[in-house]
């Protein structure tokens, strides 16, 4: 763990990398955006999950600048795409070491100021438990977010057992449910996993904010989450991160 920190705190984010997932609307099949998902493509160990090198970098606080690199290039990408005629909504995961930190605002305002993207395209994912650490800073630096007009969706819901009051305060537009869900759904009672998503999109389309289902790996899976009437999903079945050069062949054979 030490020798990857230190390795990354040299030239490593020219070695980082970016994959795309493809985000589908449920209701027409076309892919709306996509999640970029961060490699680091090692020169003796190949291509690293972000699992192996990011709770490092989060310790490091390196993760900080790595995540400021991701905004440009992936900001970068999507405006590329969008002036190719392919619009497709950047979602970028955010590190809570980075959601409580000042630079955030700006970092993001520069990415977009840089890009030209419109801020309606890029999505910020936060988990929960990085929102529900404070609550009340959550809030406000949320709603400074929300001025740029970007957009906040809750990544990994179900996993952190946070307060859903404190939660749905938040000015979020989007929950993306955890893929833990559903791999529960090969356990469990089908028809459990089937009432527990048809309860959480019930609880979004009350509170007036989208749902992406994550984890879509068999037409099993597909078929739960379309009978739950999730707007959104993500998931093997539908398509695997994939290197940027791949995306816009990809978008326009499911169109
Ligand atoms: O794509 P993959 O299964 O390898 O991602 C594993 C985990 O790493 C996921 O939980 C995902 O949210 C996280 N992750 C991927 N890319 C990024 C990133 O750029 N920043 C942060 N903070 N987390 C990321
Ligand atoms: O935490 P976050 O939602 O950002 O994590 C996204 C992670 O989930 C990525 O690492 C991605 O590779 C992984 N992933 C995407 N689709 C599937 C899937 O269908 N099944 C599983 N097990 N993992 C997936
Ligand atoms: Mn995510
Ligand atoms: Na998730």
């Amino acid at each position: 763990r030490l020798e990857v920190a230190t390795r990354l705190r040299g030239d490593a984010i020219d070695q980082l990398v970016v994959h795309y997932q493809p985000v589908v609307r449920l209701d027409t099949g076309e892919v709306e955006g996509v999640e970029a998902l961060v490699r680091w493509q090692h020169p003796e160990r190949g291509l690293l999950p972000p699992d192996s090198f990011l709770s490092v970098a989060e310790e490091t606080g390196q993760v900080i600048p790595i995540t400021r690199w991701l905004l440009r290039e992936t900001t970068r990408k999507a405006a590329e795409w969008a002036a190719q005629g392919l619009p497709l909504r950047m979602s970028v995961n955010i590190s809570a070491r980075h959601f409580s930190a000042e630079t955030l605002v700006r970092d993001v305002r520069v990415a977009l100021r840089d890009s030209g993207l419109p801020p309606d395209q890029l999505v910020l994912e936060l988990t929960e438990t990085s929102v529900a650490e404070d609550p009340t800073r959550a809030e406000d630096q949320l709603t400074v977010l929300r001025s740029f007009g970007v957009r906040v969706a809750i990544d990994d819901f179900g996993t952190g057992w946070s307060s859903l009051a404190q939660l749905f305060a938040l000015p979020i537009g989007t929950l993306k449910i955890d893929r833990s869900l559903l791999n529960a759904a090969e356990r469990a009672v089908a028809g459990e996993t089937g009432a527990v998503l048809h309860a959480i999109v019930e609880l979004t389309r009350t509170l007036g904010i989208r749902s992406v289902a994550e984890g879509v790996e068999t037409p099993e899976h597909l078929r739960m989450v379309r009978e739950a009437g999730c707007d959104l999903a993500q998931g093997w079945l539908l398509g695997q991160a994939m290197p940027a050069e791949e995306i816009p062949r990809f978008v326009r054979s499911v169109q």
